[in-house]
């Protein structure tokens, strides 16, 4: 079904069919904008060279142009419907999927939902500010893509909310727009949705590190047989990948220059130089991969136990597992500390799904850690390696909170690790040195000294073109 751009809100979902969600979403219309003029981008702009989906087919979905950012057309866009979609696991696994909420799973959907929703305005809110340091107009254009794309997530979240579940979903789409990242009254849902993103550094390792959790729960929200919010997460993947190739070569670039900075000065201490030094890389790394293992909740948890059972959120590439989809005797080995140790157990493996999907993340979070340390190889630099800390290292969540855990994966003392703490997380000193760092470049062409320029232009275009204008 191709998007219906005639209407006030974009839609592939035929929105005018139904007058009574049509003018409950139009009134949600003007509290989002509210919202996003309140919260979300603080730079001025004229317009900006951004993609809008025009249709949600595999090939050539979206369309470029300039877009004055508040005019952004958000929609509604759900993957085509496959008519002959089972359910892929759980009790119910060869059913056929559900078009609406079954009642007993209203409150679990609802909440899945909910928490998911949370995120997307969330992460506008913690990079309102970053406009006004972008190392570059292209660094600015790709900030606010993913700006508006997470706004069109929170849609995406909201429609579902409307369409599905009466009047508390309403309630909820409003409470969406109420919570705030980092608010003291009324704080985002997930621990990392209220950490700040003050600078570009944060922004590349947060696109890195939390976006990619948001591809794992996307990728299993996609699996759920609740076919809404499968067809819709799977069209918001395909935004996501973007969002993730930010992170990427955005953290690509800044080990780049770093490198060169280094091999020119010969020496590791290049912040005099207008560098972020490899160490403080670390130190961001560090922080931003443990609170994203956060985001995957408890190794064990009777709650994704009953999600996985009864069909509404499944794992991994589910159809691509070789098991009984079941998992009513399956188990899966985990490690938590105990006494003073790190030991493996054996635990049923329903109980231990979240644990399965952190463990898939982690192994992509490897992949970026592969190029960053061939970037710094193809620099002569082999010895000062970046690296993953330990998945117990400096965690809130889970098995680990509580425990002091260091990067190599040793249980130590509270002592021992206020002793390393400078050591291993970002200290008020790099931060100011990163911020210092923090200087806007908006001439066309024109990139920040602590970063290397990216390979390509945006669809197609030169690096020199007009990314945002004034
Ligand atoms: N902070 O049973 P447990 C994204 C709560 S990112 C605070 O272990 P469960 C994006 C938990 O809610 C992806 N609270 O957890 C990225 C539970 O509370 P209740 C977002 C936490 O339920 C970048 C209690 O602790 N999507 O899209 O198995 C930019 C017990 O926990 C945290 C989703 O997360 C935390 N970190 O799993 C923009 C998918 N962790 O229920 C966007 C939807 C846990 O006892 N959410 N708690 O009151 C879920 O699937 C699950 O809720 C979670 C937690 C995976 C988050």
């Amino acid at each position: 079904m191709p998007i219906d751009y005639t209407e006030r809100i974009p839609n592939n979902v035929s929105l005018s069919e139904d007058r009574r969600l049509q003018r409950a979403l139009e009134s949600w219309q003007p509290r989002f904008l509210q919202w996003w003029s309140d919260m979300g981008p603080t730079l001025p702009t004229q317009d900006v060279y951004l993609r809008t989906a025009v249709t949600v087919g595999r090939e050539g979905w979206a369309n470029f142009g300039r877009v004055r950012l508040p005019e952004y057309r958000w929609g509604i866009f759900l993957a085509e419907q496959n008519p002959d979609r089972r359910i892929a696991f759980g009790q119910h696994r060869g059913e056929p999927v559900w078009q609406q909420v079954p009642g007993e799973h209203r409150a679990s959907l609802q909440r899945l939902i909910v928490v998911q929703g949370d995120t997307e305005p969330a992460s506008v809110e913690q990079q309102r500010r970053l406009g006004q340091t972008a190392p570059s107009l292209y660094d600015l254009r790709n900030l606010f893509q993913v700006n508006v794309e997470e706004g069109r997530h929170l849609w995406a979240m909201v429609y579902l909310l409307h369409a599905y579940f009466g009047r508390a979903g309403r309630d909820e789409a409003e409470a969406l727009l109420l919570r705030h990242s980092g608010s003291e009254d009324s704080p985002r849902i997930l621990g990392a949705f209220n950490e700040e993103t003050p600078d570009w550094l944060s922004f590349f390792m947060f696109t890195y590190f939390t976006d990619r959790d948001g591809k794992y729960q996307l990728g299993t929200l996609k699996e759920s047989a609740f076919d809404p919010l499968s067809r819709t997460c799977e069209f918001m993947l395909k935004e996501e990948a973007h969002h993730m190739f930010v992170g990427t070569t955005g953290v690509d670039r800044v080990v780049e220059r770093t490198a060169q900075l280094m091999r020119e000065h010969d020496t590791d201490d290049i912040a005099g130089f207008g560098g972020i030094p490899l160490e403080v890389i670390q130190k961001y790394l560090n922080f931003h991969y443990s609170v994203s293992l956060d985001l995957f909740g408890g190794e064990t948890s009777t709650n994704v136990a009953n999600y996985f059972a009864s069909g509404l959120k499944g794992r991994w590439q589910e159809e691509r597992r070789g098991d009984d989809h079941q998992l009513t005797n399956a188990v899966s080995a985990v490690e938590r500390p105990d006494s003073g140790r790190i030991v493996t157990v054996d635990l049923p493996a329903l109980t231990t799904l979240n644990h399965d999907l952190r463990t898939q993340y982690i192994s992509d979070c490897e992949t970026g850690i592969t190029r960053w340390n061939r970037i710094l190889a193809s620099h002569g630099i082999s010895g000062p390696a970046l690296r993953l800390p330990h998945v117990g290292f400096s965690r809130h969540v889970g098995a680990f909170a509580g425990s002091h855990v260091t990067p190599g994966g040793q249980v130590v003392d509270e002592a021992a690790w206020e002793a390393g703490r400078d050591r291993w997380l970002p200290t008020a000193d790099d931060k100011a040195h990163v911020r210092s760092l923090m200087r806007p470049v908006y001439e066309p062409g024109k990139i920040a000294a602590w970063v290397a320029p990216p390979r390509n232009g945006i669809n197609g275009q030169p690096l020199d073109y007009e990314y945002v204008r004034f």
